[in-house]
């Protein structure tokens, strides 16, 4: 028996001495712990506050009783991240609160009476895996734990998403991740810090209320930031504001793709969200490009430590561009802590907690200081004054300041929780000790029931949990004033048409909220005036001119000079030119005189009043040509009086196609103003402010290329047809076309000046010169029509003047009808000309007649020889039958004696 006690001691102690999970401590154990550790950290001079916590007054101004004896100890186990590299590193702050409410709860009589809470905890470091490892450490390691507390949003997903299969209930006093609030992924977890979520509300006020209609985000893909930037984005899509872009980047990686990304989107009004670390990056390349400053609000979020941004280490921004960088931005973060002067459940009010709190730190700090002061976490190095920061607040609180009262807080609402659950389970005889991680799970709901029904008035607030456990709370703003963080107001965003409540103003370099766009400022660049007046007043002139020769043409036309040039057909090109001038004016009306919804109509009317007097112009002399290649190539009558009929008919036909062409296009694709950029201009250049850019633009008729080229492909044939009579009958004089020569040379001109203008017109680099693009078409269309003009009419009317004079002086002297050809005719009267040519055209009818007549005797000579020829082949061949036989002579010896016998 002896032995046996004895070796079971030696097994107890082997199994004390060789304990294989050193890693995680309960308070108590520390303290034993401590003479043997020769590495101090920051996790120990946390510990040192247990240790001191009964002899140190500063922590119990009411006296309560700490000397009540606690039988049973109930443990909670804790994750407090306080080292590490990313995420939120808050245990610092957060523990010493965490204890401080241990040591005030196991000191009430009338709270757990018979118990005590004992924490068992764990750095951390906010990863998840290292959280998952340390989770189960602390379940199967004794003494059995009956809750979890955690911070850290990442590791409070992996704690309480797995708590429940052990029966464990989860309160997070550091943990905002919306996903938390997923009751069926996390059916156990409690929360005393508020959702990420109740930031968004908060921002769209202020969305709202500056007039930002366009955002952009960008997050750090860790779910608390991608929940909460998919929340704002439902949000802004309901209230139309456009969220222009959502970049993200990985937590250990450098954002710089994601700046690169972001400033392409040329955003205003940016989100940020992502943890400290990463918080300091991102500001650094916002400032490498550029986007700080008055013309940018950033929005942050307001956990981080007031000082977080002075820590350069690493960055390549020096700490004066790294304040220029965050000045003005704006922060948002739930209110934690009570703003009243109530005593709370604790005992203290929320000022007097405070106190209490900072004094602990101090005394924390003053035995760190002297431990490990060269191994101090990086945000709490004092900072260097010379460094720039005017008015450094917080030069020595801890990561996790903020939320210290949310670790408070939870912890009381544990013990009441417990308390109450106690209660209840006494009422059922059941023991609390009976818990067990597995099993019934009766302990666990009658738990959460009482942690549902929480609700105290605690150093945080109101500490309530919802349906979903999260804490409902008002949010804060503040904005960086000089390097230091003011307060701006709150918004209580869980009461209906809450209104954001102003504290102070915030202060706006420009003396306004910035614009959350650049301006764009169009500038359609019109045809310039005096181009176009003078193309105008040139246009009217040639219409006049037109008019006038029409005019002249019908009041000369008995006049053979006139007649002889088929009047008809010059009076349709000179319609055809008064038509393409019109176009012209069109051509050179634009947005100023034509309102954009009807500019549809100046459109159409430029393409169909372009087309038809083409037609017409070209119809018409293309006819002439052509009539006068039948005339010099065929021998048919001179143009008789169904000429005008076949002109008519002829430009008709072009004017059908063409009205075919145009109504498929106007159909099918009509034609609509368009504008497009040509320039784009930076407002500083025009003294506009940077906001603006100055968009430099052309207005013209959006159409499909395709109808051009069918347009052209037509007008092209045609073009090159003409080319090619006139060049063939270049050298033919016709008295009935006296003028068909003349015309030859308006096509050659016509076809060139088209074939150049046409393609060069459709060309982008011309068309974005707007003035030089109409000068060079209308110039092309009024110097084809004046050139015709010009070529076809001058000789008529310098004849016809010429003709006027001479009459005028009286010479009654008689000259020959002219041939027609450009007025250099002899001056005939009327009558001589008239008398003239019906002998003309007797004579032609009488040589026509007799060439009938040479044709006719030709054919019967033609026909006479051929019978004469088969008269002697016949001859030859009888002749050759009867002297072959007989003398075998040849045939053509004898051709001439057989002649003279048949008397040939
Ligand atoms: N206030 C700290 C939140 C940290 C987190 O949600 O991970």
């Amino acid at each position: 028996m002896a032995f046996l006690i004895v070796a079971l001691s030696v097994i107890l102690l082997a199994l004390f001495v060789f304990n294989p999970h050193p890693s995680f401590v309960t308070c108590s154990q520390y303290l034993d712990s401590q003479s043997t550790n020769t590495r101090p950290d920051y996790n120990s001079i946390i510990v040192d506050l247990e240790s001191n916590v009964d002899d140190h007054p500063s922590l119990d101004p009411h006296n309560h009783d700490i000397s009540k004896k606690k039988i049973e100890t109930l443990h909670i186990a804790g994750f407090f991240p306080m080292t590490g590299t990313g995420g939120w590193i808050g245990g610092s702050g957060c523990l010493p609160a965490a204890k401080m409410a241990l040591h005030d709860v196991n000191a009430r009589e009338d709270l757990l009476p018979g118990y005590s809470l004992e924490l068992t905890y764990q750095d951390s470091q906010c990863n998840p895996g290292k959280a998952a490892k340390y989770m189960y450490d602390m379940i199967y390691e004794p003494p059995k734990k009956v809750i979890l507390v955690c911070g850290c949003s990442t590791v409070c997903s992996i704690v309480a998403e797995s708590a429940n299969m052990w029966n464990l209930i989860v309160v997070g006093y550091g943990a905002s991740s919306p996903a938390l609030s997923d009751r069926t992924r996390f059916p156990t977890f409690f929360r005393t810090h508020p959702s990420a979520i109740i930031h968004n509300p908060t921002r769209l006020m202020l969305f709202k209320k500056f007039g930002w209609s366009r955002v952009a985000i960008i997050l750090e893909t860790e779910e608390v930031f991608m929940e909460t930037a998919r929340d704002l984005e439902q949000r802004c899509r309901k209230a139309n504001i456009q969220l222009l872009t959502r970049v993200s980047f990985v937590g250990n990686g450098q954002p710089t793709d994601a700046m690169d990304n972001l400033k392409r989107a040329d955003p205003r009004i940016i989100v940020g969200m992502f943890y400290k670390q990463q918080a300091r990056r991102v500001m650094c390349e916002a400032y490498k490009r550029g986007l700080y400053g008055e013309k940018y609000v950033w929005f942050l979020i307001g956990w981080y430590e007031d000082n977080w941004w002075t820590d350069v280490k690493g960055l390549s921004c020096t700490l004066e561009e790294m304040k220029k960088a965050v000045e003005g931005h704006l922060t948002t973060e739930a209110l934690v802590r009570n703003q009243d002067d109530r005593t709370t459940l604790s005992g203290y009010t929320s000022k007097e907690w405070l106190k209490r709190f900072d004094q602990e730190l101090a005394r924390i700090e003053t035995i760190g200081k002297s431990l490990v002061s060269s191994q101090l976490p990086q945000s709490r190095q004092p900072l260097n004054k010379t460094q720039n920061n005017p008015k450094p607040t917080t030069l020595e609180r801890p990561e996790g300041y903020q939320e210290a009262p949310l670790a408070y807080d939870a912890i009381w609402a544990i013990a009441l929780a417990l308390n109450s659950t106690i209660n209840n389970l006494d009422s059922q005889n059941i023991n609390i000790r009976s818990y067990n991680y597995s099993g019934t799970s009766h302990i666990k709901n009658v738990f959460l029931s009482e942690l549902k029904k929480t609700h105290f008035l605690g150093i945080s607030g109101e500490v309530a949990f919802s349906a979903i456990g999260d804490r409902i709370a008002k949010t804060q703003i503040e904005q960086m004033i000089d390097g230091n963080y003011t307060l701006i107001g709150y918004f209580d965003g869980s009461k209906e048409q809450s209104e954001l409540e102003f504290k102070n103003k915030i202060r706006w370099p420009r003396g306004g909220p910035p614009k959350d766009r650049t301006k764009i400022q169009e500038v359609v660049q019109y045809l310039s005036l005096p181009y176009m007046l003078t193309i105008f007043l040139i246009s009217l002139v040639g219409i006049i001119i037109s008019a006038s020769l029409i005019y002249f043409n019908w009041s000369h036309r008995n006049d053979s000079l006139i007649r002889m040039s088929h009047p008809p057909s010059n009076n349709i090109m000179l319609l055809g030119c008064i038509i393409c001038q019109t176009s012209v004016i069109l051509l050179g009306l634009d947005g100023r005189f034509i309102p954009s919804n009807q500019f549809y109509l100046i459109c159409d009317l430029r393409a169909w009043f372009l087309n038809i007097g083409f037609s017409l112009f070209f119809g018409s002399m293309f006819w002439k040509v052509w009539q006068s290649y039948l005339l010099s190539t065929r021998n048919i009558p001179p143009l008789g009086k169904t000429a005008n009929q076949q002109v008519f008919m002829t430009v008709g036909f072009f004017c059908l196609i063409d009205v075919i062409i145009l109504t498929m296009w106007k159909l099918y694709e009509p034609m609509d103003r368009t504008t497009v950029k040509i320039k784009e201009q930076s407002g500083t250049e025009l003294d506009l402010g940077d906001d603006v850019i100055v968009e430099l633009k052309i207005e013209y008729c959006q159409a499909n290329f395709s109808w051009y080229y069918l347009i052209f492909c037509y007008k092209g044939l045609l073009l090159v047809f003409g080319l090619f009579l006139a060049y063939e009958t270049r050298g033919v004089k016709l008295r009935q076309l006296n003028d068909s020569k003349l015309v030859g040379m308006c096509i050659y001109n016509v076809a060139i000046l088209c074939f150049i203008t046409g393609p060069v017109s459709l060309v982008n680099l011309m068309r974005q010169q707007a003035n030089y693009h109409y000068l060079f078409v209308s110039i092309t269309i009024i110097f084809c029509c004046s050139l015709s003009k010009i070529l076809i009419f001058i000789p008529k009317v310098a004849e016809y003047l010429r003709r006027r004079k001479k009459k005028a002086l009286g010479s009654g002297s008689c000259e020959p009808s002219g041939s027609g050809n450009h007025g250099t005719n002899s001056v005939l009267d009327e009558h001589s000309s008239r008398d003239d040519e019906e002998q003309l055209n007797r004579l032609e009818k009488e040589n026509r007649e007799l060439m009938e007549k040479i044709r006719e005797r030709d054919s019967q000579m033609k026909a006479m020889i051929a019978r004469i020829e088969e008269a002697r082949d016949w001859a030859n061949k009888s002749l050759c039958e009867t002297n072959g036989q007989s003398l075998g002579f040849d045939p053509r010896q004898n051709q001439v004696s057989l002649r003279s016998r048949k008397g040939i």
